[in-house]
């Protein structure tokens, strides 16, 4: 009785109900999911679409999201069928943000004792390409989720900001450092220190965002680029990510050493051979992920 117990602790554990996060439903939903959906789309299931699914709090990210957010993204990563992950929300909100409701009664020593949302990188070390398609609010832990996707796509009502300061805290998921590559130190200067939106055209503008969609088309753009995506090698697709994730990481003559290195190893694959034997033979290549 008492190894049940024990047995059954961390389940009873994930699912307590958390301050903000109603008590979590397992396999509640479509996919098993409550906070989520997660669905296999495109030409022969190659696109992995997972939804934030929480329209009443507009998306906020609870502890119960972020977890099934990931188990999602594992099942995708080990998935064979996908080439490439698509992640929406809503059209009101992609997400407004970590969830206040549940953060608002931490203490530092929870924080740090705990690692409090510790588990919210798992998107940023998903080796799989992966499109965001941005409608509405994508704002602090939103907009942090956004850009660590790999592509952005917005809706042309989408809105992005960094408001932490107006609760009297900062970005916590990579917001100063994400923000400030991608559109510079002034705008990203403004909108942290003054919690400001930007729309999508101004956002677009500045590097943020690669394409801007009416709302109503936009998750079947990111879905239709994914496809795209997911239709070349996976093998080299890792390789190209893995490189060009490098320039910000690295400096200039590191990363070119390592792409140069990537490059060399495309030539170790039969892809490689078979998109530039298909090129001469004037045919489509057949790649094999090999
Ligand atoms: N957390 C919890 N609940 C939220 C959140 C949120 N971030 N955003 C909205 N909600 C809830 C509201 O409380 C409301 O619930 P209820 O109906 O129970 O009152 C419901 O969603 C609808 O919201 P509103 O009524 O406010 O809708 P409006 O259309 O009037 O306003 C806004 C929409 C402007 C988006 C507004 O809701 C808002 O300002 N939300 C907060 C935005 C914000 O400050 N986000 C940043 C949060 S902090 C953060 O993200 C830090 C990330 C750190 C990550 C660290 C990882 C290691």
């Amino acid at each position: 009785m008492a190894a049940l117990r024990a047995l059954l602790l961390p389940v009873r554990r994930a699912l307590r109900p958390r301050p903000g996060c109603p008590a979590r439903r397992p396999f509640a939903s479509g996919a098993g999911f409550e906070y989520i959906i997660s669905e296999k789309t495109g030409k022969g299931g190659s696109v992995g679409l997972i939804r934030l699914n929480r329209p009443k709090s507009l998306n906020a990210l609870c502890d119960g999201l972020i977890t099934e957010l990931n188990q999602a993204l594992d099942a995708f990563e080990v998935d064979p069928a996908v080439g490439a992950i698509v992640l929406t929300g809503g059209e009101k909100a992609f997400a407004a943000g970590a969830d206040i409701k549940e953060m608002q009664s931490r203490t530092f020593q929870d924080c740090y004792s705990g690692t409090f949302l510790g588990h919210w990188d798992r998107l940023a070390r998903v080796r799989k390409p992966i499109v965001a398609a941005v409608n509405g609010f994508a704002l602090g832990g939103g907009c942090e989720l956004a850009m660590m996707c790999d592509i952005i796509y917005a809706g042309e009502k989408a809105q992005f900001a960094q408001p932490e300061i107006l609760l009297g805290t900062i970005p916590g998921a990579g917001g100063t450092q994400r923000l400030t590559r991608a559109v510079g130190k002034s705008l990203a200067m403004e909108m942290v220190l003054t919690g400001d939106r930007i729309s999508a055209q101004d956002a677009k503008q500045a590097g943020l965002v690669s394409r801007i969609f009416p709302v109503e088309t936009l998750v079947e753009e990111a879905v239709r680029c994914a496809e795209k995506i997911a239709s070349n090698s996976k093998i080299i697709t890792a390789m190209a990510k893995e490189s060009v994730n490098a320039a910000f990481e690295m400096t200039l003559t590191e990363g070119n050493k390592l792409e140069k290195k990537l490059f060399y190893s495309t030539f170790a694959t039969a892809d490689r051979k078979e998109g530039m034997t298909a090129f001469v033979e004037k045919r489509k290549a057949n790649f094999k992920d090999q």
